[in-house]
C-alpha cells in the first residue's frame, strides 16, 4: 500500500554535508521525494514536533539539539513507506545501529542521530503539520 512519511535530516547530517547521500539512499530504493524543504527550528516548533517526549529527561537536549542549525524536511512516498523507511534509518542509538541502516553508517549518537523518521501514520500527519503548513 502506497503511503507517506515524513523524515528529518538533523543539524549534524546537514553540517556534515551528509544531506545528498541521505536522500539518495531513499531515491534507490525507489520512494519518491513528494515535499522537500531547507528548514529551521523555532524552539516552540522543536517543542510541538516532540511534545511526545516533554516529560523524558533529555527534552531539552533535544529541543536544542534539533535547533540548533538548519534541517531537511522531507515527505517521501511509495509502499508501506513508513515501515520500510524507520527499518533504513536504524536504531536509535546510533553506536548500536546496524551497519546498512543510514544511522548505523553515519552516526555515533544519540541525541544527534542524523536522521528522523515518523514511526506510524499518526505521527507522520502530526509531525508533517508542524513543518508543512
Ligand atoms: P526514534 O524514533 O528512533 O527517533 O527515537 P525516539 O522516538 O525514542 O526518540 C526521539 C529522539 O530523542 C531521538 F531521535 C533522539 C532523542 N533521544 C535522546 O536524546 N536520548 C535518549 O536517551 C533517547 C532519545
Amino acid at each position: 500500500m502506497s503511503e507517506q512519511t515524513l523524515i528529518i535530516i538533523k543539524p549534524d547530517a546537514f553540517e556534515r554535508k551528509l544531506i545528498g547521500i541521505i536522500l539518495s539512499r531513499f531515491e534507490n530504493k525507489g520512494f519518491l521525494i513528494k515535499e522537500l524543504k531547507s528548514y529551521i527550528f523555532t524552539k516552540e516548533k522543536a517543542e510541538e514536533f516532540y511534545s511526545d517526549h516533554k516529560n523524558k529527561p533529555f527534552f531539552s537536549e533535544l529541543v536544542s539539539f534539533i535547533s540548533s542549525s538548519t534541517v531537511v524536511a522531507c515527505i517521501l512516498e511509495g509502499d508501506n513507506a513508513i515501515n520500510i523507511v524507520r527499518q533504513m534509518i536504524g536504531s536509535t542509538r546510533s553506536f548500536e545501529a546496524q551497519p546498512g541502516t543510514i544511522r548505523g553508517d553515519y552516526g555515533l549518537g544519540i541525541t544527534n542521530n542524523i536522521i528522523h523518521a515518523s514511526d506510524s501514520n499518526e505521527s507522520y500527519i502530526k509531525e508533517s503539520n508542524v513543518i508543512f503548513t
